[in-house]
């Protein structure tokens, strides 16, 4: 799917700002028909940010169910010439939209964009209402999964299977944009290298004829095509590469008055997995960086030019050269940055909590089998499925991401885990053969008794000895974590990436003897930890968990939320930010 872009055919609008806003928690907006009118008893609500943490209202931070959101726009009527486009980047966790008295989309996925053509219903000079109703329940058949919980008291709590804060609402832009009623849908790239020339082929989706030309980055064409699918050549091609995130442009046009044109930015990068090496460019790449979230004070997952930048800014200082999405895609402007600094990025679905093995029943998931027609179903298996096909739809032509990460800690012991991911593994593969595929492996799935990993390219590890297991011994720690690596090495011939080890620090908690919750005792597990990653080859990524604090769920035991952060919720450091500072930079 195309983002919304200005052009010489193409106008956007964005409606980011204060909608009205209103909770539905018994649902009566979807039968009294909330969006004929302007929406009553509403309040303020920010658009792009979660509804959870703007006001001290419990009622609003626990909500659980639909949520009404509204606004009114106006576009000029020079608009009714054209063809126009709603485009939510995301609605957590599913969405129905109205423009006026029609219902124009509905979705389900809650880090996916989505849009209406709504061309019929928005009237162009006059006023207009824009409603939505989000809903943020979590159920077996969603992604990620969850359950709700009716209580005496004749709440309604909803329960995962993941630790970090069910945020929801409009956490990213929303905008109305124009095409031409001819128009260009969807533009794909795959890029090779034919010794230094640079080999991009494309294919653009149109009818009729089209023309394509390259820029570099100064803006010179440097190849042209004619046809909606076809192969430019660069020759002393600048590649796009680690540190480098040099982009050409690619500018596709829809000839005559009534045309259109789109650009598209390209790297010309390779990726490939060779034995237990992760080659870009041909050559070994070696993972540095976090596992992340999108998360902050007031904004919840709402996102936030300033705090993207700075984020971007602190993972150049510490010398961290990639980062997880973990555990859902992030905002396109987030991808853009990755694109244009040379940052990068493993790709991650919504797909976490899928195994009731894990958390030692925090989860409240109680002793059932994580596959099972109660459970994680078929009906869990098909939005997984949607899942993987909006992110790879979505993320495809950017040469940062070098890597699908399927899903994050599934059961992965159970026998029917099998069934359940091959066909998932072979979606990916078949929707983009260009890419490596993963999933991050949980500490409960030892490699002895993984039936999975052979379905995919790159072995994701999660491991927290010294700190879920052995807590406190980082001895034992040292040659559990060597051990099992080995083990991993044997068995399989991939490249093993570590996407998760850290520990819970509380800042300024200091210790002359490392004991765990110290700033002292996240130093040394990191340094046990790199030791250990130091002397076994097929190790080629470290990816600390996690880049900053995070807000959880009420129903986890944490104190104040997870603390594995190198940096605090506000992004002051930690001294274990140093630590990795002075490695990743030598
Ligand atoms: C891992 C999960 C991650 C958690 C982390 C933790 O992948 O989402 O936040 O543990 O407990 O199991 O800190």
């Amino acid at each position: 799917m195309l983002r919304p872009q200005d052009g010489p055919t193409r106008e956007r609008r964005s409606l980011s700002g204060l909608w009205r806003f209103r909770l539905d928690a018994e649902g009566a907006g979807r039968t009294d028909e909330w969006w004929r009118s302007p929406l009553e008893k509403a309040v303020d609500m920010p658009v792009p940010a979660s509804y959870n943490d703007i006001y001290p209202d419990e009622t609003i931070r626990d909500h659980v169910g639909d949520a009404w959101y509204q606004t009114e726009v106006r576009v000029p009527a020079s608009w009714a010439e054209q063809r126009v486009v709603l485009r939510f980047d995301a609605a957590t966790h599913r969405a129905a939209v109205w423009v006026n008295d029609v219902q124009v989309v509905e979705h389900t996925g809650g880090y996916t964009p989505f849009e209406a053509d709504v061309t019929a219903q928005l009237r162009p000079g006059a006023a207009n209402r824009v409603t939505v109703v989000v809903n943020n329940e979590l159920s077996w058949s969603s992604i990620p999964p969850g359950r709700i919980e009716d209580q005496p008291d004749g709440r309604r709590v909803q329960r995962y299977f993941h630790d970090f804060f069910n945020y929801a609402g409009l956490h990213r832009p929303v905008w109305l944009y124009t095409t031409p009623t001819t128009y260009i849908s969807d533009i794909s790239v795959a890029t090779t290298f034919d010794g230094t020339t640079g080999v991009i082929d494309y294919r653009v989706e149109v009818d009729g004829p089209l023309r394509v030309v390259l820029r570099d980055a100064s803006g010179n064409e440097v190849a042209a095509a004619a046809g909606a699918v076809g192969t430019l050549r660069i020759p002393d091609v600048h590649p796009w590469a680690p540190g480098d995130g040099y982009l050409y442009e690619l500018e596709a046009t829809i000839p005559g008055e009534r045309g259109d044109s789109y650009r598209q930015p390209v790297g010309v990068r390779t990726v490939e997995v060779r034995g237990q090496q992760f080659l870009i460019n041909g050559k070994p790449f070696y993972f540095k960086g976090f596992g992340k979230h999108e998360d902050a004070a007031v904004r919840g997952k709402g996102y936030d030019d300033a705090l993207m930048v700075h984020d971007f800014a602190l993972l150049d200082w510490i010398g961290a050269n990639s980062f997880r999405t973990s555990h859902y895609p992030y905002a396109e402007e987030v991808l853009d940055y990755a694109d244009r600094h040379g940052v990068v990025v493993i790709g991650e679905t919504p797909a976490v909590g899928l195994n009731l093995n894990l958390g030692g029943g925090i989860f409240n998931s109680g002793k059932r089998p994580t596959f099972s027609p109660d459970t994680v179903s078929d009906d869990t298996q098909q939005a997984h499925l949607q899942a993987i096909r909006e992110l790879v739809a979505r993320d495809k032509n950017r040469p940062s991401v070098a890597l699908w990460c399927l899903v994050n800690e599934p059961d992965n012991i159970q026998p029917e885990a099998r069934d359940y991911f091959r066909p998932l593994a072979a979606e990916a593969r078949h929707l983009d053969p260009t890419r490596p595929i993963g999933y991050a492996n949980a500490l409960m799935g030892p490699p002895a008794e993984c039936m999975i990993t052979d379905l995919f390219d790159v072995v994701l590890l999660n491991r927290y000895y010294g700190w879920y297991v052995g807590t406190g011994d980082l001895r034992t720690a040292e040659t559990a974590l060597e051990d099992e690596l080995r083990q991993w090495a044997g068995l399989h011939d991939k490249p093993i990436v570590i996407t998760e080890y850290g520990a819970d620090t509380y800042p300024g908690l200091r210790a002359t003897l490392p004991s765990p919750w110290t700033e002292e005792f996240q130093v040394e597990l990191l340094d046990v930890y790199h030791r250990v990653f130091d002397r076994v080859d097929a190790v080629v990524g470290e990816h600390v968990w996690n880049f900053a604090d995070f807000a959880t769920s009420p129903g986890v035991f944490r104190v104040d939320g997870n603390k594995k952060g190198v940096f605090t919720r506000d992004r002051r450091p930690k001294t274990a930010a140093f630590r990795l500072r002075d490695r990743w930079h030598s």
